[in-house]
This record gives C-alpha cells, structure tokens and sequence, in this order.
C-alpha cells in the first residue's frame, strides 16, 4: 500500500489505538492536518501548545493510555516544552509530533525553524527527526513503546514537511525490539530474598509508596503486602491514592507538608520499603539526617534512581508489580502492634490540630472549600490540580480513596496545569465527575484552554481559590523573608465573567452558605462550569518543613485556643 507519509502518520496512530489528539496546526504540520480528516481521531483545537501537552498528560494520567499532542514547527514546538518537561518529571506517557521545516532547508535558519530535538533532548525519554516517509510507521511504534513501556515518559517525533507529503510502502511493524532497551520485569531472586530477610527483622517498618505504584498498577499487591506484614503505607503526593485514604495503615502524604505522625513514622523507623519512587528533596527533607536508623529496600524499574539521593541496603530492579508477587510469598505475616500504637497516638494529636484547620468562625477558608467538594462529591471525582498552596491543602484534604484520581504536577511544579489536564482527564473519562481546583494566580497561566472547554463542551468543574496572592510564595515570604512580600500581589479580573465571556456559566462564592450553593450549581449544570471562592488571603500550609529541615522538624498547625 503506498501512501503519503500524512496518511502513514495517522494509520500508524489509528494502529496505536489513538482516538484523541490535542494540537495546533500551522506551516509545517499542515499536510497532516489535512489527512487528519480521513481518519477516526478527534482532534481538539487548543489555545496554546502547552495546553495540549498538559491535556495529553491529564489524558495519559486518567486512562493509562500515550496522551498525543501535535503542532507545528518553531514557536509551536517550544510552546510545548514546559508540558513535555512537566509530563518527563512525572513519567507520564505522550507522544508529541512536531512538524518541521523541509529537510534540505534545516541548518539555514528557515521560517519557523527550531532545533526542537536538540531542546526537549534532556526532558523527553527519546526523540525523533523524521526526514524521510518510509519512516514513519517504524518510529510511531518505537515511540509509543518507549513511552509507555519500563519507567514511562514524554517522546517527540518532530517530521520534516516533506516526509509528510513524500509517499512510501506503507507496513505496520511488529513490537519493536530496541538494542540496549529492555525494561527489566523480576529482580534478581536473591535480593528479593535478602529483602525478605531484612522485613521479617524489622520492628517499625514504614512503606513508601510512590508513583510507580499506579504506573506499574501494583494497587493489590501493595495492599495484601502491607496487610501481611501489618506495615503503614506513607504516600509521596503523586502516590496519593495507591492505599485508600481511609485505610488503616495508611499515613497518607510525607515529605514537606505531610501529616506530621507520616514524617515522625519515618524518621522513627527501622526499615524503609520504598516502592516505586525516588526520594525526591520534597519528600527527604535533610538528606544527612533522613530515616537515620532504617535500612532501606528499593523497588524501583529504573535502574538511574538506585541510590541517587539515598543509599539503600537491597535495591531491587524491577515492575513493582513483578517483584512484589515474587516477594509476598516469602513474607511472614507480621505484627507491630506497639510501632502501630505509637503511630495512632501521633495521629490523635494530628486530629486535634485538624480541627483547628477549618474553624467555624464566618470565614471562608481554602481547606473548607476543598473539604466541601470531598464531601459533595463522595471523595470520588478526579481532581487536578495547579501548584501552590491549594495543591497541598488538596491533597491533605481531598482523601483518595481511590488510585488514578489525583492529577497534579509534583516533579516540576507547573503552574496552569490544572485546567488543561482536566479537559485531557474528561475525553478518557466522560462520565467521572472532574474537578480542576486552581489558584487565581496558576489558573491565569492557561487561562485561554476556557475557551477549548467551551467548545468542547468538557464537563469540567473549574474552582478557583482566590486568595489574590501568589500564595505559596507568599507564605514563603511570611516564614523565612521576615514578611516582605514582594511581587506576590495579584489584581485579579473578574473571574464570573471572565468565563461568561467564553460563554461558560460561572459563580462567586463568598461564605461557606455559598459553598454548597455554588457545588450544586456546578454539579447541575451540564459542561464546564467556573466556581471563584473568595478565601481568606493570609491561610498558610502546615504542616511545613522548611527547606533543608530534618523532616521531623517541622512547622506544626497552630493550637487555636
Ligand atoms: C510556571 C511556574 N512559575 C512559577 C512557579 C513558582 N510558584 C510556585 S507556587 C506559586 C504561587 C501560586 O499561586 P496561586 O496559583 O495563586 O496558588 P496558591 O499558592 O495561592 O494556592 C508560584 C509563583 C511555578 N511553580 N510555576
């Protein structure tokens, strides 16, 4: 079969089960945008590039499935670097096609030339340059098998315009098989024993559980293994969701601002098991004095994280999954009543503290909004998120109980995620109620993907916690540079008609009364709906470790009396 290498492009994304693409057309991509009419793929018109790699993640993160975002060369491609490094920190899997200039003009500064494979080199998994159409097919497959395969992550094919208009034998390759890239499955069989070993001698161990849990969809194996060996589960912030929040071994998020009873349990702790995660500085506090007393299990299937940050005493190379099948049968069944006792007491001074957190005083504060939607939507939506301080109070108290329902951007920390990954969310789950919770300041970042809801009519329910601050720096500025705020003070339009400009129906909400008005508002009201909550402006997060802290040193909430 002889085709265009435009028809070979969508043939080969048709073959990897592509039904939505994200994308921004021009010069260099225009031949694939027209054979992108012949073919059973949805394309959503974006405002900006970054929109729809951030919408490819959100769609990656919700279904499992390779997001794919598309656009054209020069300033298209380089808009979509700050969503392909955000998906790369986060392993999440796209594919990003790039059209570029004819290949006899590349090197002569041609109009909207950019050497986009040279640029997202250190923040994508692989990358591509297409010159020729005969191969186009071979590298789809390869592409999006290295995404999706091993630790996942961002690919880039960037295609010459006249690759795309060429013709070539058109046949669809088998699995590829990549030299010097075979994800590893088991790990070696005597380190799982050794691994064994040094479980069934711990008295206080804690389990780590990061993102790869989800990734690997290793949600039962970490459950029977934690109920076995009756260990508590800590969740880095993109674990959240791998143990359910109401589980009682679970300490739900570490690190900066988890709950202080987490990052006491694993200052405490004589073992460490971490799964699927990588010891990020978010999560270790002061590297020095981390988890003095514990040795430490790693599993984890890149092999570059072994003992990056931490040293560990049995790393273990492996599919989460695979190692923890292999592992459970050598597990005995454990008992730490006293360590679990010790914990409980930890978290019954936490309670004390919580009630602080969201007092009934006429106030409207941020953790009362966020724990209106939990409970207006029975903990089940899938939330997104932007960066800041809402982020956190999300994921503190919006209690997962489920996996693959919180999006957020935890490696880079990219502002205006939110939004765009909730449109991505709904086209691979158009019957989960899905809420973006946004700050004033993140969500003007990507501000224009309103208009792409609009037309797309996704059914995404924007909450913006407007405190008219940068709030995270903010509470930065307030901490450890003596209150000097500077360049933290947002005048904010009118976010109401802001969206009733793109025709989208919107509230303001000013009093915990018209919280529950505004939810159900939204929740009636079919397709995208902007709720603006008025809150408090000076809330802080607490817990807080402050960078370099000891991560039990940490800034608790205060005790109102
Ligand atoms: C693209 C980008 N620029 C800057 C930052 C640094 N930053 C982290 S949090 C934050 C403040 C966010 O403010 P807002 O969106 O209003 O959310 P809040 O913290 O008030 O909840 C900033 C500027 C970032 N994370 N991302």
């Amino acid at each position: 079969m002889v085709k265009s290498g435009a028809e070979i492009l969508w043939e080969s994304l048709v073959r990897e089960g592509v039904e939505v693409v994200f994308g921004y057309p021009g010069g260099a991509i225009m031949p694939a945008y027209d054979a992108m009419l012949n073919y059973p793929v949805h394309h959503v018109l974006v405002r900006h590039e970054q929109g729809a790699a951030h919408m490819a993640d959100g769609y990656a993160r919700a279904t499992g499935k390779v997001g794919v975002a598309l656009s054209t060369s020069g300033p298209g491609a380089t808009n979509l670097v700050t969503g392909i490094a955000t998906a790369a920190m986060d392993s999440s899997p796209i594919v990003c096609i790039t059209g570029q200039v004819a290949v006899d003009l590349i090197g002569g500064d041609a109009f909207q030339e950019t050497d986009v494979t040279g640029i997202t080199l250190p923040i994508t998994k692989h990358n591509f340059l297409i010159s020729s159409a005969d191969e186009i097919a071979q590298v789809v497959r390869e592409a999006f098998y290295i995404a999706r395969s091993g630790r996942p992550g961002p690919v880039l094919i960037d295609i010459c315009k006249n690759a795309q208009v060429e013709t070539a034998e058109f046949v669809y390759p088998g699995e590829p098989q990549l030299r010097g890239y075979q994800p590893p499955r088991h790990a070696a069989m005597k380190d799982v024993q050794r691994a064994a070993e040094l479980i069934a001698e711990a008295e206080r161990p804690v389990i780590l559980a990061g993102h790869g849990v989800l990734k690997s969809g290793a949600m039962k194996e970490l459950h029977d293994f934690a109920v076995k060996t009756q260990t508590p589960v800590a969740m880095t912030l993109l674990g959240l969701g791998s143990l359910p929040a109401s589980h009682p071994l679970s300490l739900g998020m570490m690190g900066m601002h988890g709950e202080a009873y987490c990052n006491n349990a694993i200052q405490q702790a004589d073992l460490l098991l971490a799964f699927g995660m990588r010891f990020d500085d978010r999560v270790t506090g002061n590297l020095r004095t981390y988890a003095p007393r514990a040795r430490k299990i790693h599993v984890e299937i890149d092999p570059t994280e072994i003992h990056k940050n931490v040293r560990v005493d049995v790393p273990l190379v492996g599919d989460l999954k695979t190692v923890l099948n292999d592992l459970l049968p050598l597990v005995e069944p454990g008992d730490h009543e006293e360590w679990l006792e010790k914990i409980a007491e930890w978290k019954d001074d936490t309670r004390q503290r919580d009630i602080q957190a969201w007092p009934e005083d006429g106030l409207l504060y941020s953790s009362h909004v966020i724990r209106d939607i939990w409970k207006f939507t029975d903990g089940d939506a899938i939330v997104t998120t932007d960066v800041g301080q809402h982020q956190m109070w999300a994921a503190q108290y919006y209690h997962f109980e489920q996996p693959y329902r919180f999006i957020t951007s935890g490696g880079a920390g990219t502002m205006g995620f939110g939004m765009p990954s909730a449109i991505g969310a709904w086209f691979g789950n158009k019957d989960r109620e899905i809420w973006a919770i946004v700050g004033d300041g993140g969500f003007q970042m990507t501000q224009a993907e309103l208009a792409t809801a609009a037309q797309e009519g996704a059914n995404v329910k924007i909450a913006i916690l407007n405190n008219s601050y940068l709030g995270m720096v903010r509470q930065w500025q307030e901490f450890f540079f003596e209150k000097r705020y500077s360049g933290v003070s947002l005048q904010n339009p009118d976010f109401v008609k802001l969206a009733e400009a793109y025709g989208i129906p919107a509230r303001r909400a000013e009093t915990r009364e018209e919280v529950s008005d505004a939810l159900e508002f939204a929740h009636k009201t079919p397709g995208p709906v902007l709720l603006e909550f008025v809150v408090e402006m000076e809330e802080a997060v607490f817990p807080m470790v402050p960078t370099g802290a000891d991560l039990d040193d940490m800034i608790r909430r205060p005790v109102r009396r």
